[in-house]
């Protein structure tokens, strides 16, 4: 069967600035926790060691348009361009991101710009990070600078990529710094990421730039067990606390009201001023990412739960592991495609169908050289991965979704966060040694795909 996309459908592929760049003055958390802990990071490999696009990045905007791509998604590091975080504005990155956002639109690749991909700068950290509101005006002014320097070229914005992971990692889960486990101080973090995109937004309103603004979700669906109510119950908890904590303010501008009361009867509820129901309202976007790995499976949960153990969202739930799921046994994820039919069908029929666009995808492999056939590694399973994924976002679009999009995590392997270079996700193997790019088999695949608009597949 032949799968064609709308005209203009977005082709392209997303990085962001701190997975990428490297050679940085300005510290962010990660450079502050690397310097400490070494040992978390997979085989001791730091966030100045990345993928050299400081140096490259003229050539690798040419590898972009080898794969075809209409478009693509980076972040602007805060901690470059203002090192403090709140500042004076440093020319040398300004430079940098003019030639970066110039040079892709005389190639023709719509950039797409992330404010805030994971990289705190340390001295906002310092004060606190998102549990200080002192942050949250730093970064609206952040927000305002980088429109004022780029909102001539860069025509779609996006204030966060995934709020809810510095919220989980960083203050639930243990794998982002600063390693906080409270769930209150959970809840504030993400409630003044809210307010920050919320003024964010404002800001781009109030400069009457020519573009839109927008923000990047992962909305991993939440799939209960069974039809049974405890289960169905659970699986609801875990999309208000995952996804609807961001995605009901930036789409309906208010919270879900029965998040809020399950957070009021647990007095987990941070602290609001009467002002900021108002500003969430002036937080609504034009056009929506949408990050989709994996699916959420839940059921309601086995045991009682220990009084004296922390609050956590597992306190109503249990995660599920359905029989026969599909694996992606490197990064441990499950692959779900239809998942990412599911959201958009979600969009369409509980949120006015708002534009939007896969901004990430992705699949991470461990030792993909042992898959080198003449050079080249051919990875057939990625191709598979991402025509799948198409097939049922194809299958949205045909049902009314609004979906514009879809991009790539990401076009050359790149530095992952705690797992450094353990899996690799490109369309463009790197040589961590000698830095050279070699385009794999799926970069071909989908360089073909986005020139023709359309792939064949059983
Ligand atoms: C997303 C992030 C990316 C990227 C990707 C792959 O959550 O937006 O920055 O890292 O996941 O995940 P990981 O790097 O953890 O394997």
């Amino acid at each position: 069967m032949k799968y064609a996309f709308p005209y203009n459908f977005w082709w392209g592929s997303a990085s962001s600035a701190l997975q990428t760049e490297g050679t940085r003055e300005g510290e962010t958390t990660w450079d502050y926790w690397f310097a400490r802990e070494p040992n978390r990071f997979h085989n001791g490999v730091g966030p100045q060691h990345t993928s050299t696009f400081y140096q490259h990045w003229k050539t690798d905007i040419q590898l972009l348009k080898q794969l075809n791509h209409n478009s693509f998604r980076t972040s602007i590091s805060w901690a470059r361009l203002i090192p403090d975080g709140i500042g004076e504005v440093n020319p040398d990155a300004v430079d940098f991101y003019n030639q970066v956002i110039d040079e892709l639109n005389e190639q023709g690749i719509t950039p797409f710009i992330t404010l805030f991909h994971f990289d705190m700068p340390m001295a906002m950290q310092e004060i606190g990070g998102w549990e200080n509101r002192d942050v949250v005006d730093a970064y609206a002014r952040y927000a305002q600078i980088c429109f004022e320097l780029f909102g001539d070229r860069v025509l779609h914005w996006f204030t966060f990529n995934e709020p809810i992971v510095p919220v989980e990692g960083g203050y639930l889960y243990d794998f982002h710094y600063p390693n906080v486990v409270d769930f209150r101080r959970a809840a504030t973090v993400a409630y003044h990421t809210v307010l920050a995109h919320a003024k964010a937004v404002q800001a781009y309103r109030a400069g009457h730039y020519a573009g839109e603004i927008g923000i990047v979700l992962n909305l991993t669906p939440s799939y209960p067990r069974s039809q049974n109510p405890a289960d169905v119950k659970a699986a609801h908890i875990a999309d208000l606390m995952f996804n609807r904590s961001f995605l009901d303010p930036v789409l309906r501008g208010e919270y879900p009201a029965d998040l809020v009361a399950l957070l009021k009867s647990y007095n987990h509820l941070p602290a609001c001023k009467p002002e900021d129901g108002f500003l969430i309202a002036e937080g609504k976007i034009d056009l929506l990412g949408v990050n989709y790995y994996q699916p959420r499976r839940v059921k309601c949960r086995d045991s009682a739960v220990n009084p004296q153990a922390p609050f956590m969202p597992e306190w109503f739930f249990d995660s599920y592991e359905m029989p026969g799921r599909k694996m992606n046994p490197y990064r441990g994820w499950e692959i779900y495609e239809p998942g990412i039919y599911d959201i958009l069908v979600n969009l369409r029929d509980n949120y006015g169908n708002p534009r939007c666009f896969i901004s990430e995808n992705g699949m991470g492999v461990e030792n993909e050289q042992r898959f080198i056939e003449n050079g080249q590694i051919n990875d057939r399973y990625r191709i598979e991965f991402i025509s799948e994924h198409l097939a049922w976002l194809h299958k949205g679009i045909s049902e009314g979704c609004n979906c514009l999009g879809y991009h790539m995590w990401t076009f050359i392997d790149n530095w992952s966060w705690c797992n450094a270079y353990k899996n690799r996700y490109g369309f463009i193997q790197l040589d961590l040694e000698t830095q050279q790019r070699t385009i794999k088999k799926s970069g071909e695949w989908f360089a073909a795909t986005a020139l023709n608009n359309c792939f064949d597949k059983e």
